[in-house]
């Protein structure tokens, strides 16, 4: 596995200075930050952020990510030349050294928490999700207050009730059309150009407020990886994403995706399944609800080669910043991983 690490670039508070002194730190996960959703990424921001990056001694392979813009989810007519832009994109990162581009197919919410800064027993804070807050929300009510962390704050509340009414006029079987007609467009320029697409799960891994959810469980990523015969076609294993459904055997899903050759890039993080919903916690199994090992020997066993990130971490030792993207408790994560891999490869020899 390649150690890496999400970075936000220079807007962000964790330097790359910091995360090189990480140990075992191979690679920077980032995106172009300053282009709107759908347009093509100027090859001058490209440029500086491989700069910025190998000039910290560090690799530029891997991105998250290349949005996917409303109009290629929802199948509008003006798809085309959003798709279009998306294979330039491709096109783009791949000649400045990109293997790996993670993207997701959820529409409008992208992840989805109600709290952001939940403080737990040990006096550190992270992000949760409990449905009773959930269903007190409803973005189709433009006399509602509530809102959730992480809504995409270029919307007005009117854009939003459009936005969610258009996709409650779809099914899940024309969101997988959509989806399916967004792949056999862009995998034959990925393989061409030799760049791994790995989609992100759905995160949570179910429906939120009626809208169509599709990427969620073994039987969907089943079906993902049929749509298209490419190794280039493959996913990102987020195991809190699909971890905080006990439905999913996480463990099982990263050996036979990984066996597969379809697992890219893998976001190791743990979830704590409570009654009503899910807490992010500390990366170590006795954290939370997932067998952290039997998921890194899984992908090990799996002959699993590519990108790892610690995922997001709780905000611990009075550290403020981006909720899940704080340096200290990703960096605990990491070093964690760099133990679960070297006991794992050296009991294997
Ligand atoms: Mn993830």
């Amino acid at each position: 596995m390649k150690l890496s690490f999400r970075w936000y670039g220079e807007d962000d508070p964790v330097t790359l200075q910091h995360i090189r002194q990480i140990p075992g730190m191979d690679s920077i996960v980032t995106a172009v930050y300053d282009v709107p959703v759908g347009e093509v990424w100027p090859n001058e921001s490209i440029a500086k952020l491989k700069k910025e990056t190998e000039d910290a001694g560090l690799h530029f392979e891997v991105i998250e990510s290349i949005p996917v813009h409303e109009d290629i989810k929802l199948g509008k007519p003006t798809r085309d030349k959003y798709i279009e832009n998306y294979c330039e994109n491709i096109r783009r990162v791949a000649k400045a050294g990109i293997k790996c581009v993670c993207y997701n197919f959820m529409p409008v919410f992208d992840w989805t928490r109600t709290q952001l800064d939940h403080p737990l027993p040990d006096g550190s804070t992270s992000l949760v999700y409990y449905q009773s807050q959930v269903d007190k929300v409803n973005p189709l009510n433009g006399d509602s207050d509530l809102t959730l962390p992480g809504w995409d704050a270029s919307y007005t509340r009117e854009e939003l009730a459009a936005v969610v009414g258009e996709y409650n006029q779809m099914t899940e079987e024309d969101l997988w059309s959509n989806l399916e007609y967004f792949i056999k467009k862009i995998i034959p320029v990925a393989a061409e150009c030799d760049v791994n697409m790995a989609i992100h799960e759905d995160d949570p891994c179910w429906s939120i407020f009626g809208l169509p959810r599709i990427i969620v469980d073994e039987k969907s990523l089943d079906r993902f990886l049929s749509l298209y015969d490419d190794p280039h076609h493959g996913i990102t294993l987020c195991t809190g994403s699909l971890g905080c459904s006990a439905k999913n055997d996480v463990a099982k899903m990263a050996y036979k995706y990984a066996k597969m050759g379809r697992i890219h890039f893998a976001h190791l993080r743990n979830v704590a399944l409570v009654e009503d919903g899910f807490e992010e916690r500390a990366h170590l199994s006795s954290c939370g609800s997932l067998d952290m090992y039997a998921i890194a020997k899984a992908l090990h066993d799996g002959g699993f080669t590519g990108y790892v990130r610690p995922d997001h971490g709780r905000m611990i030792w009075g550290e403020t910043g981006r909720a899940g993207y704080g340096l200290y408790d990703r960096a605990l994560g990491a070093t964690y991983i760099n133990g679960l891999f070297e006991a794992i490869e050296k009991a294997d020899k």
